[in-house]
């Protein structure tokens, strides 16, 4: 038996239509995760794998913390299920106030969903009903950012500005979309890059073709993860406030990853200092143990739904998912939130992001190597192409990566790194030395 597949039949293996996966690649040559404790899975074939990405962004606690598994335990033996639509349970409410204490002042109305691309599609469904309650329902085009990714469902996809994920999927919604922001003056920047917040000023043109009394709301990642960490250009973010403010266009900001640490704060509004309308969040809400998304809303758009909504009995918002705030969801998120606070892994991600960013710059000669890009406890590389078969080399790296021991992404032309914020010093270094060492070996043929 190949214990590479961890006793699974072909047939077993074929039936699972896996997502975002090269299905036919891997299902020859299966990746199969076993265990996981701390900042490291074990492999199906019985190797310590370090996770440099943190599952997907999601577990910054490292894996297997038992304050979290004894809540959900807790949790299940108390009260397993709920319906949240027209009934609630006391969990729903502890969480939604304790994630308001994380958000910028102001934002403090908490929707509930079960992952990123839900929460997007209820931020967008939200800034078109609010303008429709205001009395301008002719503001509904919405407007996104190139590179951008908002999650795989239809709204999120019209509003996405990766090209794969949009080009066999047919018509999207009416949108419009920003330049991104990746510009090839600011390679190999550390942090913010410096230039480019003059990109900002895009968002005029757009309002110029289409008006403001047609837009809802523009919606970006304050750092756009997915493209392969794009951080915000200096003053980019603050110029897209003051000119949806200037237009009343409601601004959102797709925190899915961002938020909870991630960038060394509690969310990216907080770092880069700027207040948007409406906040999406998801993964590192409940350390990514049980699925949970929440669209977090200032207050003022919540009370024009209240004061517009009719008798009391009736809905104000005509939204929901049947797990929308499920109890088991909710006491995992308690629990990672608390932590979160008592461990100060916020503090640990900010402090080990000086030393990601100092090491990984450390590649910039390297063969193959066109960009490096940091942002917090995050980092992408971007490869260059091999010809006719653009996305063969970071699949090559990754691959020799995970030989090594090591868990990366590799999505499009980049590798993207963010591990979790209980790293310890020494295994940051050993990331970045195997990293090397695989970029050396891909160039070189092997
Ligand atoms: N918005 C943003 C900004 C995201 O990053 C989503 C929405 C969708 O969330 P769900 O929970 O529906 O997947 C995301 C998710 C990667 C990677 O490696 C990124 C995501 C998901 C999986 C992998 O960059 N982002
Ligand atoms: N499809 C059908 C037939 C349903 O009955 C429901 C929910 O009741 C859904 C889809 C939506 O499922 P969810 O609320 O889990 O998003």
């Amino acid at each position: 038996m190949n214990d590479k597949l961890a006793g699974l039949s072909q047939t077993q293996l074929d039936a699972h239509w896996m997502p975002y996966t090269g299905n036919r690649q891997f299902k020859r040559d299966p990746r199969i995760i076993t265990a996981a404790d701390g900042c490291y899975f074990t492999s199906a074939d019985g190797r310590q794998i370090f996770d440099g990405l943190s599952g997907l962004w999601t577990c910054g606690a490292g894996h297997n913390r038992k304050e979290i598994a004894k809540a959900i335990n807790q949790q299940l033996e108390t009260l397993d299920f709920a319906p949240s639509f027209q009934f609630g349970h006391p969990g729903s409410f502890k969480l939604a106030e304790r994630i308001t204490r994380l958000m910028p002042e102001g934002l403090n109305r908490v929707f509930f969903t079960n992952s990123g691309s839900e929460a997007v599609e209820t931020s967008l469904k939200i800034a078109r009903a609010y303008w429709r309650k205001r009395g301008q329902a002719s503001k509904t085009k919405l407007i996104g950012r190139s590179k951008g990714y908002h999650g795989v469902n239809f709204g999120g996809v019209s509003v996405g500005g990766i090209g794969a994920n949009r080009a066999i999927y047919g018509p999207a919604l009416s949108t419009a979309h920003l330049p991104h922001t990746l510009l090839p003056e600011n390679r190999f920047s550390r942090g913010q890059p410096e230039y480019g917040a003059h990109l900002a000023e895009s968002l005029l043109e757009i309002i110029e073709l289409h008006d403001a009394s047609n837009i809802a709301a523009v919606i970006v990642e304050p750092m756009a993860g997915s493209a392969g960490i794009l951080p915000p250009p200096e003053g980019y973010l603050q110029r897209l406030r003051d000119i949806c403010e200037q237009h009343q266009i409601l601004l959102i900001f797709d925190e899915v990853i961002t938020a909870f640490g991630r960038l060394g704060t509690a969310t990216g509004a907080e770092l880069f200092g700027v207040v948007p309308d409406i906040i999406n969040i998801a993964k590192q809400l409940t350390n990514g143990i049980i699925p949970m998304g929440a669209t977090v809303v200032q207050q003022t758009i919540y009370e024009t739904f209240m004061q517009q909504g009719g008798a009391d009995y009736q809905l104000e918002l005509p939204h929901g998912y049947t797990y929308s705030a499920h109890p088991v969801a909710c006491a995992a998120a308690l629990a990672t939130l608390e932590l979160l606070e008592r461990d100060n892994l916020f503090k640990h991600s900010a402090e080990l992001a000086y030393l990601l960013e100092e090491y990984i710059h450390q590649l910039s000669n390297l063969p193959l190597v066109y960009d490096i890009r940091n942002c917090g406890l995050a980092a992408a590389l971007t490869i260059e192409r091999a010809p006719g078969e653009p996305l063969l080399h970071p699949f090559r790296i990754a691959l020799k990566m995970w030989e090594k021991g090591f868990y990366v992404r590799y999505s499009g032309d980049t590798i993207q790194l963010g591990m979790p914020f209980i790293t310890r010093r020494e295994e940051i270094d050993g990331l970045v030395n195997a990293l090397a060492e695989s970029v050396l070996e891909v160039a070189n043929g092997q």
